[in-house]
């Protein structure tokens, strides 16, 4: 038998998340017609993507929380030992002066027209968990309308292990279109069935309750726990300076993201929610069915900005993004490979491989 090349490793696009197994450093990609960055695929091929999909419908607050959580992402390093998150592709650095600007001038997102760009970040030395590729891309909530997801319009869809379901309760008051909130997790467990066998696989459905600010009746220990965040305030460098003042006296900080001590309340907020949800029909019709098709499933509350926005779109408090980066830790936590929750050894894990 003759010695034969091994084929080329697949590679994927990070920029269109083509799969192809051509070597493509010097090639145009051939789904995008990008030059993909060889260093953007080595990390892919040495890390494995971290990959979520966001789902919801319209105005229901996806964009301004995949903002939120970028925006404090970018600024963990004042909080994480050692860490850094930069921008791997050309629409990942475009995503980034888009959400500063909104920072800056207290815009919001608009309603999302088009499949963005995907965005590629390198999460450097994220607390327990290591290195990390996080992959995620907006859409606009009219896919996931109807009970099929448009999954030809999804490349992430097929592959992410971890879906946010993000709905906000504020919309679904009245009428609401006739919309219920299990119709969403009606809408996942269905499209996932319709996948090809090899896309199918465990996965963790995280259930994002958004515009938390404005949500009246959350359980008490949910709302002490929205408003106890101090994150934004750590990150913030004018916020920053006024709670060091502040701290002098009071000395109740929240705990640091990804210890356990901070995964505990996370989780106790998380049951919380449950058991609020699941005393209505809808919330248990939701839980059941997430439970019948093995989906993992996580609870949380988050603000994106903090305020309602005025009759223009524009905040008038600035940005105060209140719990949006437990979606990503819940996330974070999730080993596709080992069908649940991993434990997290107290020592960062390294490399992740096969995360894809
Ligand atoms: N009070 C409050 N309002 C929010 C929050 N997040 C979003 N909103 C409001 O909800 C509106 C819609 O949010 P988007 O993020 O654009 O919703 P979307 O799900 O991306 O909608 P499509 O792009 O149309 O699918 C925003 O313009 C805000 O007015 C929040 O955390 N608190
Ligand atoms: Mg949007
Ligand atoms: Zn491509």
């Amino acid at each position: 038998m003759s010695l034969q090349l091994l084929p080329e490793e697949p590679t994927i696009c990070p920029e269109c998340l083509r799969e192809d197994t051509l070597g493509m450093e010097d090639t145009l990609c051939a789904g995008c017609g990008k030059r993909p960055s060889a260093a953007a695929q080595r990390l892919i091929r040495t890390l494995g993507l971290t990959a979520i999909q966001a789902l919801g419908w319209p105005g229901h607050g996806k964009s301004t929380f995949l903002a939120a959580l970028t925006l404090v992402l970018r600024r963990m390093g004042m909080v994480w030992n050692g860490f850094f998150c930069s921008a791997l592709t050309e629409s990942s650095h475009r995503k980034l002066r888009e959400l500063n600007t909104y920072l800056a001038t207290g815009a919001l997102p608009p309603p999302t027209a088009e499949e963005g760009g995907t965005v590629l970040l390198l999460l450097k030395n994220a607390a327990a968990w290591g290195d990390r590729l996080l992959v995620y891309r907006d859409c606009p909530g009219e896919l996931f309308e109807g009970f099929d997801v448009q999954i030809d319009r999804l490349p992430l869809f097929q592959r992410a292990p971890v879906v946010f379901l993000i709905l906000s309760l504020t919309d679904l008051k009245g009428v609401a279109g006739g919309r219920s909130l299990e119709m969403l997790m009606e809408t996942l467990v269905h499209s996932l069935g319709q996948l090809p066998e090899p896309a199918r696989q465990r996965r963790c459905a995280v259930v994002v309750l958004t515009k938390a600010d404005s949500i009246p009746d959350l359980p008490p220990l949910v709302r002490s726990y929205l408003i106890s965040d101090r994150l934004w305030a750590a990150l913030d460098p004018g916020l920053r300076a006024a709670a060091d003042g502040e701290r002098a006296g009071a000395g109740d900080l929240t705990p640091e993201p990804g210890t356990e001590a901070y995964r505990e309340r996370m989780a106790a907020a998380g049951d919380a929610i449950q058991a609020w949800l699941e005393a209505v029909p809808a919330g248990r019709n939701l839980v059941r069915m997430a439970e019948n098709h093995d989906l993992a499933l996580r609870f949380c509350a988050v603000s994106a900005t903090g305020s309602q926005a005025d009759d223009n779109g524009f905040l008038s408090a600035p940005w105060h993004p209140r719990r949006v980066l437990d979606p990503l830790l819940w996330a974070l936590d999730f080993d596709p490979r080992r069908l649940s929750f991993i434990d997290l050894p107290d020592e960062p894990v390294g490399r992740r491989t096969g995360a894809w």
